[in-house]
C-alpha cells in the first residue's frame, strides 16, 4: 500500500500512526508540497483535490485522512478502533466529521498561518481553535478517551492538530484534561511522532 504522504501534515501524520499502531506496512511516496508537486497533473490524477494524504491500495485510491482510518481499520478488521455497530460508529463519526470541519478551521487553520505563512484569518482561526479545545476538555473531564474507555479512531483522528496547536500559537496549558489525553496517546505501543510533537 502505497501512501502519497508529506511529511510536516498532520492529517498525514495520523494516517502513518495508525499503521504504525497496528504494524500495517505503507510505502511512504513524499510529495514535494512546496515545490507544488500536489497541484501537478501526475498528482492531480491520483487525488483531483490535489491534497495529501492519499492511499493507493493496489490501484484503488482513498482520498481523506478519515476515510483512510476507516478504510484500514475494516480492511484489517480493528474493531477496536471502528467497532461492528451502529452506536460505536456513529460516536466515532462524529469526531472523524469535527477532526475534517472544526479541527480543520481551527488549530490546523492558525498552524498553516504561522507556519506556512498562509494568509487568513489567524484570530478567528485561534478562536475556533480554542473552541475545539473547549470540546475536547469538557469530553475528557471524566473519560481518558474520546469515545468509550478504549482508543478508538476518534482520538487519532483528532490527536495530530491538537497536539500541533502550539504552532498556531495556541497553547494547551489552560487544557489540563486535553493535554493528559495527548500524553495517553504517546504512551500507545508503536507510537510514532512527527516534527512538532515532541
Ligand atoms: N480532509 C482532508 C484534508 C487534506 C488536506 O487539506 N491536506 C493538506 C495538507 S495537510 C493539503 O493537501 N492541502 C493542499 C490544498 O488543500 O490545496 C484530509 O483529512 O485528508
Amino acid at each position: 500500500m502505497k501512501l502519497y504522504d508529506l511529511e510536516l501534515s498532520g492529517n498525514c501524520y495520523k494516517v502513518r500512526l495508525f499503521c504504525a499502531l497496528n504494524n500495517i506496512p505503507l510505502d511512504i511516496v513524499p510529495v514535494d508540497y512546496l515545490a507544488g508537486e500536489h497541484k501537478g497533473s501526475e498528482y492531480l490524477a491520483i487525488n483531483p483535490l490535489g491534497q495529501l494524504p492519499s492511499l493507493d491500495d493496489n490501484g484503488l485510491i482513498i482520498r481523506d485522512s478519515q476515510a483512510i482510518l476507516v478504510y484500514l481499520a475494516v480492511k484489517y478488521d480493528l474493531i477496536n478502533w471502528w467497532p461492528h455497530g451502529a452506536i460505536g460508529q456513529a460516536l466515532i463519526m462524529q469526531w472523524l466529521s469535527f477532526s475534517a470541519n472544526e479541527i480543520a478551521r481551527g488549530p490546523n487553520d492558525a498552524r498553516l498561518h504561522d507556519l506556512f505563512e498562509v494568509p487568513l484569518d489567524v484570530a478567528e482561526a485561534r478562536d475556533k481553535a480554542r473552541a475545539v479545545l473547549d470540546v475536547t476538555e469538557a469530553t475528557l473531564q471524566d473519560s481518558n478517551w474520546l469515545v468509550g474507555d478504549k482508543v478508538t479512531l476518534a482520538d487519532i483522528a483528532c490527536f495530530p492538530y491538537i497536539a500541533l496547536a502550539h504552532q498556531g500559537g495556541v497553547a494547551l496549558d489552560a487544557y489540563p484534561k486535553t493535554r493528559a489525553w495527548c500524553e495517553r496517546i504517546k504512551m500507545l505501543n508503536g507510537f510514532i511522532t512527527m516534527p512538532g510533537i515532541e
